[in-house]
């Protein structure tokens, strides 16, 4: 397929029908990793794989522990990588947490979790972008419904639906503290966004993103077609596998409890960033991996 054609046209002025992807979702089969059939037709079927206490209570204290060192780092402050909430000082999220930590560098690389994003994505695989996401206590504000494939797409130039995000849960989830909610099987339609990418709009986005929205007639279609919104809820250790395409997002966090997880989104090698399609200038490379596309090689 021509990989330099705009399979998926969005940030349009004009309101585009929203379409079904033209890629598959499932790239690897039930003899290549860890994934049963039945798991790898839940994902195809769904979008997303949660696994409520994935990590036992031992192992996950050492990633809490790193996410407060980081968090509680002077030498972060200010960095570009380093994101604030909206209307606060308190971070909301890091980003390039492989590159930061030795920790999260071993993590992604985990032999319970590479493998899964090697079979999904039907071979090698690299982090297209990692993070950290806060969510602290009452100041912890939203993230509006979208697809993180819209934007990295329009914005960081990946031509194909190949492309999966790994959260790792590490304060429990509950429904008050901004749980990440999802559309189960929106990831089969591309719902193109109106509104052209203004320049440095990164900088926006990460604290309230507003451009790259879906539409609500589209949004309520989908959850209409879901028959509900889900919202995978578990203690921290639980791990979500999302697919690039679903549409997700979260409410404020009301509580006094942070809603902490760590994220690597893994892409394959065959679906590394040409140009962007619909935006001025690429994004920094602590959103968008673009000089290092070597695959990972599981953790020993
Ligand atoms: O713009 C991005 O790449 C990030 N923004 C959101 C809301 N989710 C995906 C990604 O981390
Ligand atoms: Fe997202």
């Amino acid at each position: 397929m021509d990989t330099t054609k705009d399979l998926y046209p969005s940030r349009t002025s004009a309101p585009t029908a929203m379409f079904e992807r033209l890629d598959p979702v499932v790239y690897g089969n039930a003899d290549q990793g860890p994934l049963s059939q039945e798991q790898l037709d839940q994902y195809n079927r769904d979008g997303f794989l949660f696994f409520p206490g994935f990590f036992n209570g031992q192992t996950i204290g050492s990633f809490v522990d790193e996410l407060h060192r980081l968090c509680s780092d002077r030498s972060m402050a200010g960095r570009d990588d380093v994101i604030t909430e909206p209307d606060s000082q308190e971070v909301r999220s890091i980003f390039q947490v492989h590159k930061h930590s030795d920790v999260f560098a071993r993590l992604c690389r985990h032999p319970r979790i590479l493998p899964m994003a090697q079979q999904l994505l039907g071979g090698d695989v690299y982090i297209h972008q990692s993070r950290i996401n806060y969510k602290p206590g009452f100041q912890g504000k939203g993230f509006n419904w979208h697809s993180d494939f819209e934007t990295w797409h329009a914005e960081d130039g990946l031509p194909h639906m190949r492309t999966v995000s790994c959260s790792v849960i590490l304060t429990d989830n509950n429904e008050f503290n901004g749980p990440l909610m999802i559309v189960p099987g929106s990831h089969r339609y591309f719902v193109p966004c109106i509104g052209e990418t203004p320049e440095n709009n990164f900088r926006r986005s990460l604290k309230k993103q507003e451009i790259g929205v879906p539409d609500n007639d589209s949004l309520a279609k989908l959850i209409d077609q879901a028959g509900g919104i889900q919202a995978p809820k578990g203690p921290a250790g639980s791990l979500l596998l999302f697919e690039c395409n679903v549409l997700h997002g979260s409410n404020a966090n009301m509580s006094p409890y942070p809603r902490s997880n760590v994220f690597f989104v893994y892409n394959s090698v065959k679906n590394t960033p040409r140009r962007p399609y619909a935006a001025p200038d690429y994004r920094p490379e602590f959103l968008s991996e673009r000089g290092d596309f070597t695959p990972l090689r599981a953790a020993g």
